[in-house]
């Protein structure tokens, strides 16, 4: 393994970067997400996404420079259309109309479109949390994910995030993929060749399988809870997509044609104004959730994100560390 930094990592991710190509606003945005991901111990979204970034702009399936547009929607509804560019900077130009309108109407939703995406949702999710929001957060991916019941990929990994303000703890923030695992996380399995466990994909016969090879390239992923996250993920393939203008994961992996780049869709951002929903009282309603809280953790479960946060705080003191085939991998995109 090799330590680094937090500011090494960014220095590494950034100049990466920039010497491929992506302008200094998008090469600082994803630096942003990725050197948070390896922090927060979150690997699948961390430093390795550089790799994917820059075979998307050799593939030529994102735009280096794109800069969002802003399109007031609705009152409630601001739209950003991200001109083929990554998700953070676009997600970046419309957040503070977002909150602008979530704590007029309190409720709001930012609707990004034709935006390349694959970043860890939680880190959009703080964003709201910390400005006292309320938030939900999906969007489609690739077709990779088989429906329960069948065995040919439909949906993508459909992650679905929420965050809820909590004053003077952390926010709490659940993030998870639709399916029983990212697939950051299988392709990370492949890169150590290691198998992956039982119920997270099937082969070409759509028989299980632990092999990632097989459940990457030739089989499909399967879905988190049967029927229940089927469903689940069918609903971000209708509200990230069709309601908001934007690809199916289907749509988006027919657009990719086997260039394996990152998916190119929409994400759908929903925040809400507790003090708007509750007026006079906030307070009073908000401490009452804090017993949900300790209803969950006095009975010595931990909270989602609780790993993570424990992650950062040692990256803040420690550093980060990555396999050493990921740093050469890193390394040899800045002499191509
Ligand atoms: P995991 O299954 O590892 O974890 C998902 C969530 O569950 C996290 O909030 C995690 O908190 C929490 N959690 C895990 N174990 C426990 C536990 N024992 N008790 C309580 N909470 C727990 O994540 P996934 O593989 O499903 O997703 C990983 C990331 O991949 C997400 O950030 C997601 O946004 C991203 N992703 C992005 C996609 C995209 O299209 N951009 C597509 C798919 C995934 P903690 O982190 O603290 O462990
Ligand atoms: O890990 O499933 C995933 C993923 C898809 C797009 C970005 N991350």
């Amino acid at each position: 393994m090799i330590r680094l930094t937090l500011n090494q990592a960014h220095e590494l991710a950034e100049s990466i970067l920039l010497h491929n190509g992506f302008s200094p606003a998008h090469a600082a945005a994803v630096t942003a997400t990725v050197v948070a991901g390896e922090r927060d111990g979150c690997a699948s979204h961390g430093l390795y996404r550089v790799i994917g970034c820059v075979n998307s702009l050799k593939a030529g399936k994102v735009a280096a420079a794109a800069e969002p547009q802003v399109i007031d929607q609705a009152p409630s509804i601001v739209r950003v259309d991200a001109r083929g560019g990554f998700s953070q900077l676009a997600f970046q130009a419309g957040l503070p109309v977002l909150e602008a309108k979530a704590r007029s109407n309190g409720i709001a939703a930012l609707a990004i479109n034709h935006c390349v995406h694959f970043s860890a949702l939680w880190v959009e999710i703080e964003q709201l949390t910390e400005a006292g929001l309320v938030a939900l957060a999906c969007n489609p991916s690739h077709a990779w994910v088989a429906p329960a019941g069948g065995s040919q990929p439909v949906f993508g990994t459909n992650p679905i995030a929420f965050g809820w303000p909590r004053v003077g703890q952390p926010p709490f923030v659940f993030d998870f993929a639709t399916s029983a695992i990212a697939r950051g996380d299988i392709e990370l399995h492949r890169r150590a060749g290691k198998s992956i466990p039982d119920g997270w994909g099937v082969d070409a016969d759509g028989q299980p399988s632990t092999d990632p090879n097989e459940v990457l390239d030739r089989g499909a992923m399967l879905t988190f809870g049967g029927h229940k996250g089927s469903a689940l993920a069918a609903m971000v393939e209708l509200i990230a997509g069709p309601l908001i203008g934007d690809l199916t994961s289907a749509e988006s992996l027919a657009y990719d044609a086997g260039s394996k780049s990152s998916p190119y869709h929409g994400e759908l951002i929903i925040a809400l104004d507790p003090q708007r929903f509750l007026g006079l009282g906030a307070e009073a309603h908000l401490a009452r959730a804090e017993a949900v809280f300790e209803g969950i953790q006095g009975q010595g479960a931990r909270l989602p994100s609780q790993r993570r946060f424990d992650a950062r705080a040692r990256s803040l003191e420690e550093g980060v560390q990555i396999p050493e085939a990921l740093y050469n991998d890193l390394k040899a995109l800045l002499v191509s």
